[in-house]
């Protein structure tokens, strides 16, 4: 029996998951906190905190370090590590990897007698990176809006944004040239954890890819412009790009010291969005995903290429061929924990019992729900109330932030469609209520499932497929059943037109 694993490298966390092709199971789960297991990084929500909110960055060797106690983990569990036959992952999207002269022969000869971390802390020529979650490059996407127009969103599926590579190389070549000098290659986060499985150089997949405002979707080749406007003599420090998933090496021998046999096929990462699409079985279109995480994301697989005419939302190649439309919001489970961490309320009280106690529509209260400067919609910045009773409870200020944070989802998801089914993944899938809000607000059935890693999960789907390969349909239809669902109980059309005039208005 043959099993495949899945690594997803998150924002907050590194899960590895063992999936069964051959009966759709997911046989056991690893995950590691980077700010509960690895304290000594001081990432405690995956990021080196920072005075100003707009610079978010986190050191790389984190994930490197997450990545060998994951597969430990998994290894000590008892699973059968031994069964695997491919692997892939999924990376947080965006965040980049510097990489000075020499790193690739670090990662050709690790010595299984060592940890990856310890062998690997030299290979930086920028020890600390930004994540997705950094906003600090307006004045580069300034500039390679001015040098391309609209053939940035034309070519790469988005106009230039803070938070993807490109303007991010940009800032690092404007601020650090000698550290840029010292570069050899910028990896993604996805491709950076597939070279240290191949033990080489791995390729950026178009799913991940597309999140970098240098890669032209159509040829799926770098976009000549795009990176002359990016950096000087960016090119040679790109690594290839792979326009569908494949098998882009083989394990490197240091990963027998997890109990893997060396040599199985190494298949191409993705981004973690492009692999939840998978992992929650919405390859095709005609479903719209929502992922609570870290960030809320709502994303579908593409009949026909077309950005967003707002410039909001973005287009990435899908895993499984074609596109993908996703809107990102910075302001999802970081803002949900925030304000129940400020009322002081129990994860159950925030999912349950908030809504239990208070009527749809929160008796009028309206929440703008921007904790941290946002991206969706661009700039949008501080937490705001509005109207409902003359002394709103906590329990009404949980059910107006869900209610905003839905609001938001639905006024910037208009481009990508309308919807009969949505299905729901990522952390705070969990919570009924917000499932009930979705389901209004949506005016559709959402479906949960049984996996809630859908990340690690699409990721094991394509390693199967690819390296047994399997079928993708016929794997994504055994594994992404789903478990329950929620149907619509009240429409409430005036709340949300009364939702955007106050996001309008501010
Ligand atoms: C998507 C995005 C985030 C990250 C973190 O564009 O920025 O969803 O992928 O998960």
């Amino acid at each position: 029996m043959s099993l495949y694993l899945g690594l997803d490298c998150g924002t907050q966390s590194l899960k590895a998951l063992l999936f069964n092709p051959a009966d759709g199971s997911v046989v056991a789960v690893s995950s590691v906190h980077y700010g509960r297991d690895l304290p000594r990084h001081g990432c405690p929500d995956g990021f080196l905190p920072h005075p100003d909110p707009l610079i978010r960055q986190a050191p790389p060797l984190l994930w490197v370090e997450a990545m060998d106690l994951a597969l430990e983990r998994l290894k000590a569990s008892g699973a059968a590590v031994d069964r695997i036959a491919g692997v892939s992952g999924s990376g947080q999207q965006h965040g980049s990897v510097y990489l000075a002269d020499g790193w690739e022969k670090a990662v050709a000869n690790l010595d299984a007698g060592k940890p990856l971390a310890q062998q690997l802390k030299g290979i930086f020529s920028r020890p600390v990176a930004p994540i997705w979650m950094d906003g600090s490059t307006a004045e580069d996407c300034a500039a390679l809006d001015a040098a391309l127009g609209p053939e940035m969103q034309r070519a790469t599926g988005s106009p230039a944004i803070a938070r993807f590579t490109g303007p991010q190389i940009r800032r690092f070549a404007r601020t650090e040239p000698a550290a840029y000098a010292a570069t050899a290659r910028v990896h993604l986060v996805s491709s950076f954890l597939c070279s240290l499985l191949a033990g080489a150089d791995c390729p950026v997949d178009t799913g991940d890819g597309a999140g970098m405002n240098l890669l032209d979707l159509a040829t799926s080749q770098w976009h000549a412009g795009a990176v002359a406007a990016t950096a000087p003599d960016l090119l040679r420090r790109l690594p290839r790009v792979s326009p569908q998933a494949e098998i882009v090496g083989k394990l490197s021998p240091y990963f027998a010291r997890h109990g893997l046999k060396p040599g199985i096929p190494v298949v191409t990462w993705t981004g973690d969005n492009p692999a939840s699409l998978v992992g929650v079985g919405a390859a095709r279109p005609g479903l719209a995903v929502v992922s609570l995480g870290t960030s809320d994301t709502f994303f579908a697989a593409l009949r026909v290429p077309a950005g967003d005419p707002e410039g909001c939302g973005h287009v990435f190649g899908n895993p499984a061929g074609g596109g993908m439309s996703l809107i990102c919001f910075k302001n999802g489970s970081l803002a949900r924990d925030r304000l129940r961490r400020e009322l002081g309320l129990t994860w159950d009280q925030f999912g349950k019992d908030a809504f239990a106690a208070t009527p749809a529509g929160a008796d009028g209260l309206l929440c703008l729900p921007w904790f941290e400067p946002e991206i969706t919609p661009p700039g949008a910045a501080g937490l705001r109330w509005s109207g409902g009773p003359a002394q709103p409870t906590p329990y009404h200020q949980v059910r107006a932030l869900c209610e905003g944070q839905v609001a938001a989802l639905r006024r910037h998801s208009r481009w990508i469609g309308d919807f009969t089914h949505l299905r729901v993944t990522g952390g705070a899938s969990q919570c009924e209520g917000l499932l009930q809000v979705l389901a209004d607000t949506f005016q559709a059935t959402v479906e949960v499932l049984s996996v809630p890693d859908s990340a690690a999960l699409g990721a094991a789907l394509l390693a199967a497929s690819v390296a047994g390969n399997l079928s993708l349909d016929e794997l994504s239809a055994k594994a992404t059943k789903p478990a329950s669902s929620v149907t619509p109980k009240s429409a409430q059309p005036g709340r949300q037109a009364a939702w955007e005039a106050l996001a309008k208005s501010v």
